[in-house]
């Protein structure tokens, strides 16, 4: 990845987090700590690699996309809105019950290919759309982003054992592996003990990387995509709550809205954090 594109996703990522801050403040609600580890992986994958079209969202070859841990829309809405989807106002009908802008992501907002919020089911769709593909032959990309704690429910497993016996190679996962759930670490609340080790016996193929450092994760989507007979999974290492120094990987910022002051220091952080990659 040259030096201009690497700045640029960077960016961009800064500039998700500081349009969810804002979606938050507007709503005073939301969920900010898991929708912040995540967006370097989004930045990568709506402005380097997905093959999408805001003027055609519903094109039959574009890459899917499931967000399977659906309470992250602080970033995924804020990516689908710089991407072109609709307009950046509209978000801020985030989580009004006169908008559309729900605060799980659904389908009726443009970009998004699956309902998502209860947890453990997304990669069961993502799977279904990748068999699809299949038989289809469209030639789509399927990607689903899994939180650490949503892989405690069962279903994930039994998806993963499915995906590997059908050599869906044309699906890669994303583990948002940020080692805090709702209300605590996972060591504390149920280990998920040796991660890699897991999700290859379950057949994957298997990478481990900084999940905010843009160029391991489009060097790891890159590869993924070129393995074959078997589906991917990227485990990618990130800090809920990345970018705000009172939130990084503090549970009590899963979904709790900052009072004025909080705000006023989160939105400072940000945009100095932006300032510099200008430089
Ligand atoms: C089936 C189900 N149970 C509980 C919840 C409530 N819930 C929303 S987010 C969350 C924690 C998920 O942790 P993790 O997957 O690590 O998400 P992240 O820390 O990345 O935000 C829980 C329990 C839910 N949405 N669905």
């Amino acid at each position: 990845m040259n030096k201009k594109k690497k700045k640029e996703l960077e960016k961009k990522a800064v500039q998700l987090r500081i349009t969810g801050l804002k979606m938050v403040q507007t709503a005073q609600s939301g969920h900010i700590g898991g929708a912040f580890s995540l967006s370097e992986i989004l930045s990568v994958l709506y402005f380097d690699k997905m093959n999408v079209d805001p003027k055609h969202p519903h094109a039959p070859d574009r890459d899917r996309l499931v967000l399977s841990k659906g309470h992250a829309t602080v970033a995924l809405y804020p990516a689908l809105a710089c991407r072109g989807f609709f307009p950046l106002s509209d978000l801020d009908s985030f989580r009004n019950i006169n908008g559309h802008m729900s605060g799980h992501a659904e389908i009726h907002v443009p970009g998004v290919d699956i309902s998502t919020g209860s947890l453990g089911q997304g990669l069961s769709c993502a799977v279904g759309l990748a068999l699809a593909e299949k038989h289809s032959k469209l030639g789509y990309h399927t990607y689903a982003i899994l939180g650490d704690g949503e892989i405690q429910e069962g279903q994930i497993w039994e998806a993963c054992m499915f995906a590997a016996a059908q050599r869906l190679d044309n699906l890669t996962a994303i583990l948002d592996s940020n080692k805090v759930q709702l209300d605590g670490s996972i060591k504390e609340i149920l280990d998920t003990g040796d991660l890699a080790g897991k999700f290859e016996s379950f057949g994957f193929h298997v990478q481990s990387i900084d999940g905010h450092d843009v160029e391991a994760i489009s060097n790891a989507l890159d590869l993924a995509e070129s393995v074959k007979d078997k589906p991917s999974m990227i485990i990618a290492n990130t800090i809920k709550g990345k970018g705000v120094s009172f939130m990084e990987g503090k549970s009590e910022w899963h979904g709790k809205t900052p009072n004025e002051a909080e705000f006023k220091l989160a939105f400072q952080e940000l945009e100095e954090a932006y300032h510099k990659l200008e430089e």
